[in-house]
């Protein structure tokens, strides 16, 4: 496969101005035909004769191609593999192409396709080019209607924009027509058709524009859809409030599709989701699935600014939407939820999968400069360092002077297909700012390291702060740049409180690191304080200061800021387990890690604090942050310090885990909110201690949570327990009866088959290969692909690193498997394998054998490709 380069970018030889698509449905014969308004594009090189004109194309049936109305010569075009190329007379004409697919046999979910029965599309980023030749790219774009003609079977039959026709054929069949008036690039376009139902509701904008909002589901779904539409409500509320953000179409619709490759898609005025990510009903879904609901549905809608009104330029520029758009929909989360513990969350997700692939093979800036396979960078890079990119931003203006920012960017670039650059300009040019070293963050790749160290004069009263910064090398990339980034910092004086720092009593400074060491100097400072750094994850990087257990207590005790409050106490547990590992290789005997004792029983002691902080703190790292962190892994000495830790904090707390537990169990009515989700969190972090020391009593707690059947909350956190501490025969006979009571919903199942496969203790290989040969598992379904195989291969260290290296083995086995069905999918589980080179010696060698396997086996998707070739490099 080939590799594309930023550098090499060249505008687009020619434009559409107007694409009218008419579909004829069959699931193994859909014909397309296509009518392009071609038009050579001003802005290209003009001199010369005028150049071909390249459309993309990739599983097609091409059946004719005409000009202006004449069927076009066979010697006027030549059919690629990838593609059609034409030659061309004049400045202006009408392409009229017409295409045969076969949605049925499309298990990639790329392009047209089917899932139970209903068709629907995905173009992102290079799917259009399965349904029509067409110029591919974001920079193309273009006035679409769409005319879709099916059996009466399918009812229900939905394009972008607005309905403008509908009608029966004279056979009898549906005919509709779609007009989307916002020009957009092709991989926006989106169609749905099937026998759905849907839920209706309004919203009326600021400006009065009174918005129908539907959301479509297959017939059995109907009744999980009030979450959606509340969250996509108050996002357009939001949206509005915060950045002065309009909706500006007449219908806004969301769709729902068991088989989709991601989360969600925010085609214009037409978001299709993954049912996952927008089905949720107090019996059938956990808290968690509930927020991610409410984030993904803010997401997808923030998208009609940030990615359709303002798209990217090309694929390289990918972050600018969707590094923006996290941005947003974290802020969105923040505001409706707890904004702390929204930070914790996010932050623990880039440091335990970011700044793994930060230090992998695919290691990319958050702008790559290259690619062989674009679907390979819809990254954590892209996506969450790119929003911390983003965040940096808005702390480094502060919030005002962002909003300037994003108002001028909007301003300038509506309708338009642009940069990064584009983006840091408003940012500047709306201020007066300077952002030229910022940039670099664009560019560079790797998770820099931030050295501290402190001094106290007492004579002078001053303190200083010298922060030194260095980024690793990352593949292709050496000899990194210092980078400029927000440090906010407060001063904690021996009473626990920040010191005031300036005439106007601030308690926190955001310093401007821009250089590779520099040294900050707070004055009129009475006493030495304890440094509170980085408050708030102000920016992506690993910061090392010398912290005593002591001061960590201190911090957990006192700090107001709620990340660092919480980062203290994983600071103490990371100590601890690090230390326990090198017990554990050393054969020596394993300690209890006292101070980390003493501060979580304090933690849990307090009811002032947020629960589901508590919660947080309580929570210890996972195996796969911890390896994050180590160098020369082994797998088992991670997985028994783990479990020591655990059974230690179980034990010594188990009194004060009870009593908590006992006065969250409160029984009431079920509601997603932000203070319930708190309790319950703490409550269930208690009920798994619990649990965890075995004792009959606490798994009789579990039981009796788990026959309630409150809430699906409250239900899978003690099916969890019970499968995970539980005697056998017991745990099997839970799974069964849960299995009984929700095999008809494919969430619930999603569920079931997700907390098998990644429990530490019975999700062992022989078992997962079991629920894959359950009836209720599908392998061209990726969510059931990422339930069992992902559950088992990213979830569950324990077994997964077993030391006979089967997990390894298995993983090859099933990724050689899907590469020939579904390779987006392929490519992204496939990761544990390609991370060998962070292990001991034994394990890299049984994970880089299974590597190789899948690169021996036969000719590879290029999405797979990509992965393992440069993960063997
Ligand atoms: N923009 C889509 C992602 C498409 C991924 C294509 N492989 C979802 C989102 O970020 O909102
Ligand atoms: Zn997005």
């Amino acid at each position: 496969p080939q590799t594309i380069f930023l550098k090499d970018y060249q505008v687009p030889d020619y434009l559409i101005d107007r694409t009218d698509l008419t579909f004829d449905l069959d699931p193994q014969a859909t014909l397309v035909k296509s009518r392009l308004q071609v038009r050579r594009n001003p802005a290209a090189d003009a001199s010369g004769d005028l150049p071909p004109l390249w459309l993309d194309g990739v599983d097609l049936e091409l059946l004719s191609v005409a000009v202006d109305g004449e069927l076009l010569p066979a010697q006027r075009y030549s059919e690629q593999t990838d593609g059609l190329l034409l030659t061309v007379d004049k400045e202006s004409f009408v392409l009229e192409v017409q295409t045969r697919i076969a949605p049925e046999s499309n298990t990639s979910l790329e392009g047209l396709y089917l899932s139970n029965g209903m068709y629907c599309t995905q173009c992102e980023a290079e799917g259009f080019r399965k349904i029509t030749f067409y110029p591919d790219r974001p920079d193309v774009m273009s006035v679409f209607t769409t005319t879709i003609v099916a059996p009466a079977t399918y009812p229900v039959l939905l394009s972008n924009g607005n309905k403008i026709d509908s009608g029966t054929t004279e056979d009898g069949r549906l005919c509709v027509t779609w007009e989307d008036p916002f020009a957009k690039p092709s991989y926006l376009f989106a169609l749905v058709a099937g026998d759905l139902q849907f839920v209706e509701d309004h919203f009326t904008t600021s400006s009065g524009r009174k918005v129908t909002l539907q959301l479509f589901t297959e017939p059995k779904n109907i009744g999980k859809t009030a979450h959606a539409m509340e969250s996509l409500k108050k996002s357009m509320k939001w949206d509005e409030e915060v950045y002065g953000r309009e909706y500006d179409l007449d219908i806004f619709m969301i769709v729902a599709v068991d088989h989709f490759n991601m989360g969600a898609m925010e085609n214009k005025g037409l978001n299709i989701f993954n049912s996952a990510c927008v089905l949720a009903s107090p019996e059938t879904a956990t808290d968690a699935a509930f927020q991610r609901i409410e984030a993904i549905v803010a997401h997808e809608y923030f998208h009609n600014w940030s990615g359709n009104r303002v798209t990217c330029r090309d694929w390289f520029q990918l972050s600018l939407k969707e590094g923006f758009t996290v941005f947003r929909d974290a802020e969105f989360s923040a505001d409706m939820n707890s904004r702390g513990v929204k930070r914790i969350e996010d932050v623990t997700l880039l440091r335990t999968a970011q700044f793994a692939e930060d230090a992998g093979p695919m290691s990319h800036p958050v702008r790559p400069d290259s690619y062989m396979e674009i679907s390979n960078f819809y990254t954590l890079t892209v996506y969450e360092k790119g929003a911390e990119v983003v965040r940096m931003i808005h702390r480094l203006l502060g919030a005002e002077a962002f909003r300037r920012g994003s108002d001028l960017y909007f301003e300038r670039h509506d309708g338009c297909a642009v940069t990064c650059e584009d983006f840091v300009a408003a940012m500047e040019d709306a201020n007066g700012a300077d952002l030229t070293l910022f940039r670099r963050w664009y560019s560079q790749g790797g998770t820099p390291v931030l050295d501290v160290e402190d001094k106290y004069d007492a004579e002078a009263q001053e303190y200083h702060l010298t922060i030194r910064q260095h980024t690793p090398d990352t593949p292709g990339q050496t000899d990194k740049q210092p980078l400029h980034m927000p440090i906010a910092v407060s001063l904690l004086g021996a009473d626990g409180r920040e010191l005031s720092l300036d005439q106007e009593a601030s308690i926190e400074r955001v310093l401007h690191l821009t250089e590779a060491t520099q040294t900050f100097t707070f004055a009129d400072i009475p006493e030495r304080p304890l440094p509170s750094l980085l408050r708030g994850f102000s920016a992506p990087v690993k910061l090392r200061y010398r912290y005593t257990s002591d001061q960590l207590l201190f911090l957990m005790q006192y700090d107001t800021d709620s990340f660092n409050r919480w980062d203290a106490s994983q600071r103490l547990a990371f100590e601890a387990l690090e230390q326990l590992q090198r017990a554990y290789r050393a054969g020596g005997e394993m300690q209890a890690p006292e101070a980390l004792l003493q501060g979580l029983s304090a933690v849990l002691e307090n009811t002032q604090l947020d629960p589901a902080l508590v919660a947080k703190m309580l929570t210890l790292p996972s195996p796969q942050e911890l390896a994050e962190h180590g160098d020369a892994i082994d797998a088992q000495a991670i997985v028994a310090a783990r479990v020591f830790v655990r059974d230690s904090i179980a034990k010594a707390l188990a009194s004060r885990f009870l009593k908590r537990y006992q006065s969250l169990d409160q029984r009431k009515p079920y509601q997603p909110v932000a203070e319930d989700i708190a309790e319950r969190s703490l409550k269930n972090t208690c009920l798994s201690y619990l649990c965890a020391t075995g004792s009959a009593d606490a798994l009789a707690l579990a039981e009796s949570q788990f026959m309630r059947k409150e809430n699906m909350t409250d239900v899978a956190a003690a099916l969890a327990a019970l499968i995970e501490f539980g005697p056998a025969d017991q745990a099997e006979e839970h799974l069964e009866s849960f299995y009984q009571q929700w095999q008809q919903d494919t969430q619930v199942v999603e569920t079931w088959f997700g907390l098998q496969a990644g429990s530490a203790n019975y999700g062992t290989l022989g078992r997962v290969r079991e629920l894959m040969s359950h009836p209720a598992f599908e392998f061209t379904n990726p969510n059931k692909v990422r339930a069992v195989v992902g559950g088992f291969a990213m979830r569950n260290f324990a077994q997964f690193h077993q030391e006979d290296g089967t997990g390894y083995e298995f993983l090859a086995e099933q990724v050689i498997a899907l590469d020939k069905l579904n390779p987006q999918i392929a490519a992204r589980i496939v990761t544990p394998l390609t991370r060998w080179r962070k292990y001991r010696t034994l394990e890299a060698e049984q994970i880089r054998s299974a590597l190789q396997r899948v690169s021996d086996s036969g000719e590879l998707s290029r999405d797979l490709y990509e992965v393992v070739s440069k993960a063997l490099e």
